[in-house]
């Protein structure tokens, strides 16, 4: 993905996630280079390439100690090094208590309104900002090594305290972080306890720009330091907070996918093949094949939809036999005991829907539990009369996207829950409420029952809306507004 002109940095970019792009591990042959998959690593290991930038990462390759300096520092991409990944150590407890503990079964679950779910452990809070602290150290060591003002680019729920650490440690830094999931509302982010929660946003306040998915997130979170920080002036209608004499701003930017690039995966031979038999097997003559893509995560509502689904054969049975629905769920964070109970949950309600209204030519249900190459993907979203995406709560969700970028022939149908972060530009899709068994169900045989008009109509405007907000157009505004903002900042400390 090119960089647009008026995109070029003019100062060093350092990146941090939790992700690495590039992950070490040792094979029978020796050491293996591993390149995760995931949208968002793609999306931009470019930039870091064209800017001989710095990207700062978990280690988590079992051989990735061996790959790297002394100092952590490896060249990447192997074979063609433009930029370097500096990778943070961390112990096996902090592992636990920092990502799957604190990240990933308080913030998580809390972000995503599963009050129920969040477990909060002093422990799992001393973790996490441990393992803070040694990210924004490794932050600052770059900086120190790159020189000038860098762009801090931090990434994730993962990362609250890092901003105001290197802030305090790198004060001419230009700070800013991309959020990729929900902000709640503040009766749900007061859950955490004092000290953690006001802890949390002061960190998160580090930044000279936040970036969240949607206007209604980036308004939680301003409603979130309004309580919980009197000390704070949030100047709502500006989208700007102070709080001891530094600035942040707060907007939204709704990330985005390769669009042309899933164009090209729809189009490849391949694909088309692929999706060709995908068809022949679950939908032959006039039965139709409905699909879901998701990572096995108790937010993307898949219990539910497996519930719309027996609703729907259960009171209609002329509905049985119409359709097969293709399930491809990558198994996610099985070390969680609440992930591993809603995999043995999905499985069982699976079989049990199976058992019930499977006939001899026809399986109700087929689930692909694994993780499938983009290619594939491409052919599942080809293949689909319609595509569901039922999300609880979804920062944004980007398989909607995937979907209607591979449908170039403007048929299909996309069924996608009012609570991703997509239903806002995304409303030409057939909204519906997951929790509403009954309405999802009628919305599900609506999508199957909709005539090719009003399908390619959809469709239409559902494609307009994607060509004109792809990963670059989320890149390029972020960058733009990101320089912008630190401008002002300056602009103010110039003027005080
Ligand atoms: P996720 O919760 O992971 O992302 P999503 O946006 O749907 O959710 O992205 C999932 C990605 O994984 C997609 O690119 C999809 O193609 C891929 N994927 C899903 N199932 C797969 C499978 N079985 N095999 C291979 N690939 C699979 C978080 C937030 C989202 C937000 C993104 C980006 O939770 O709300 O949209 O980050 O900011």
């Amino acid at each position: 993905m090119p960089l647009r002109p008026h995109t070029a940095l003019d100062r060093p970019l350092i990146l941090l996630s939790n992700r690495e792009p590039y992950e070490h591990v040792h094979k029978p042959n020796g050491i293996e280079v591993r390149f995760p998959a995931g949208g968002l690593v793609s999306a931009l290991d470019p930039i870091l390439r064209r800017t001989h930038g710095t990207w700062v990462a978990w280690a988590s390759g079992n051989a990735d100690r061996t790959a790297a300096d002394d100092d952590g520092r490896v060249a990447v991409p192997p074979g063609d090094p433009s930029y370097t990944l500096r990778r943070v150590w961390l112990s096996e407890s902090d592992v636990e208590g920092f990502y799957l503990g604190f990240a990933n079964s308080a913030l998580w679950p809390l972000c995503h309104l599963f009050v129920n779910m969040i477990d909060i452990r002093r422990s799992n809070w001393e973790s996490y900002e441990r393992a803070n602290q040694l990210f924004a150290a490794a932050a600052a060591q770059e900086a120190e090594r790159v020189g000038g003002a860098p762009m801090i680019w931090v990434h994730d729920y993962h990362f609250a305290l890092v901003p105001a650490h290197v802030r305090a440690m790198v004060p001419d830094a230009l700070i800013h972080q991309f959020w990729h999931i929900p902000f709640p509302p503040p009766d749900v982010f007061r859950i955490l306890p004092l000290g953690v929660h006001d802890t949390l946003l002061r960190g998160l306040l580090g930044n000279d720009l936040i970036e969240f998915q949607t206007e209604g997130y980036a308004r939680n979170f301003m409603d979130c330091v309004t309580r919980a920080l009197p000390e704070a002036h949030v100047h709502a209608e500006q989208n700007l907070i102070e709080l001891d004499g530094h600035q942040t701003r707060v907007e939204a930017f709704p990330i985005s996918i390769d669009v042309a690039e899933w164009e090209r995966l729809a189009l490849l031979p391949h694909t088309l093949e692929v999706c060709r038999t995908l068809r022949d097997r679950y939908a032959p003559r006039d039965r139709q094949l409905v699909v879901s893509v998701d990572r096995m995560d108790y937010t993307k509502g898949i219990v539910r939809r497996l519930r719309a689904l027996e609703h729907m054969w259960t009171d209609n049975p002329e509905r049985r036999g119409a359709f097969t629905m293709l399930i491809v769920a990558t198994p996610s964070r099985t070390d969680i005991p609440a992930y591993a109970k809603l995999e043995r949950d999905v499985l069982a309600a699976i079989a049990r829907l199976n058992n019930e209204f499977r006939t001899l030519d026809w399986t109700p249900i087929v689930l692909v539990h694994d993780n499938v190459d983009a290619d594939l993907l491409a052919a599942v979203y080809c293949a689909a009369d319609v595509c569901i995406v039922s999300s609880l709560q979804d920062g944004m969700n980007l398989v909607a996207k995937e979907f209607i970028a591979c449908r170039k022939d403007r048929n299909g149908v996309l069924v996608l829950s009012r609570f991703a972060g997509a239903a806002d530009e995304l409303n030409a899709a057939l909204l519906v409420n997951p929790f509403f068994i009954d309405a999802f169900a009628d919305a599900l045989a609506v999508a199957l029952d909709m005539r090719p008009k009003e399908r390619a109509e959809r469709m239409t405007v559902l494609r307009e809306r994607i060509a004109n907000a792809t990963i670059d157009d989320w890149l390029d505004a972020i960058i733009v507004a990101a320089e912008a903002s630190g401008q002002t900042a300056k602009g103010d400390a110039a003027a005080r």
